[in-house]
């Protein structure tokens, strides 16, 4: 038989970075779907029944890592719900189990077709998830979790962005400019997707 694989799109950055701002004017212009490893985690912490919400309400709060089966599960299940092929996967795979439990869960079934990385000056990432923070009611939004966060991102997500550079596959974008000066070179980079 011949199955379409998923086509998917990573996208990375620390915290604040503008991954979901992006994304979101991404799926307008281009109709990738966007997947926000983060907000469907938020969710299933909400989801009646769900046996894993302490679980993930501890890994958000401290800002580290939530085991692979359990966030890979939900991104395939977006992506087997969907009637789209071309995906936008915000804020995964974060460290090397992630990686590994993609692989190994998506062989057959996605491709990875490029890594987009938001580089983003710490101060600004911060400055950006505490004013945020006044509204969001996100219970990661304050300088404690926010220097979690952070150390996480440099310790864990960095080398999966060296993995994938190795590969050739990172498209960097610099992060600290205003959202429409930023979207200018994501689309250049999604123009010339192959
Ligand atoms: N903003 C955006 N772009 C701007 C710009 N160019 N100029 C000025 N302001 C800009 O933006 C953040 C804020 O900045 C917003 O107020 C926005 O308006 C403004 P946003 O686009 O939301 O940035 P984003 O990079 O998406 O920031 P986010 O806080 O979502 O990033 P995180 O990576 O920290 O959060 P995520 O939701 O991905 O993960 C949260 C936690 O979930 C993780 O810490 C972890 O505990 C857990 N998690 C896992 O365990 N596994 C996963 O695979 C994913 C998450
Ligand atoms: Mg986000």
């Amino acid at each position: 038989s011949s199955k379409k694989l998923f086509n998917v799109v990573f996208v990375l950055g620390g915290p604040g970075a503008g991954k979901g701002t992006q994304c979101e004017k991404i799926q307008e212009t281009f109709g990738y779907q966007h997947l926000s490893a983060g907000e469907l985690l938020r969710q299933e912490r909400l989801a009646p029944g769900s046996q894993y919400g302490e679980e993930i309400d501890k890994h958000i709060k401290d800002g580290s890592i939530v085991p692979v089966s359990i966030t890979c599960s939900l991104l395939l299940r977006e992506m087997r719900n969907s009637s789209k092929n071309n995906f936008l996967v915000d804020g995964f795979p974060r460290n090397q189990d992630n990686l590994e439990g993609w692989n190994k869960e998506t062989e057959g079934v996605a491709r990875v077709q490029r890594v987009l990385f938001f580089n983003c000056p710490d101060d600004i990432c911060v400055e950006r998830c505490l004013s945020r923070g006044l509204t969001s009611g996100r219970t990661d939004d304050n300088a404690e979790s926010l220097k979690k966060r952070i150390q996480t991102y440099r310790d864990s997500t960095m080398p999966i962005v060296d993995h994938f550079r190795k590969l050739n596959l990172v498209s960097e974008i610099q992060g600290d400019r205003s959202p429409n000066e930023v979207f200018e070179d994501v689309k250049k980079v999604f123009a010339s997707l192959k």
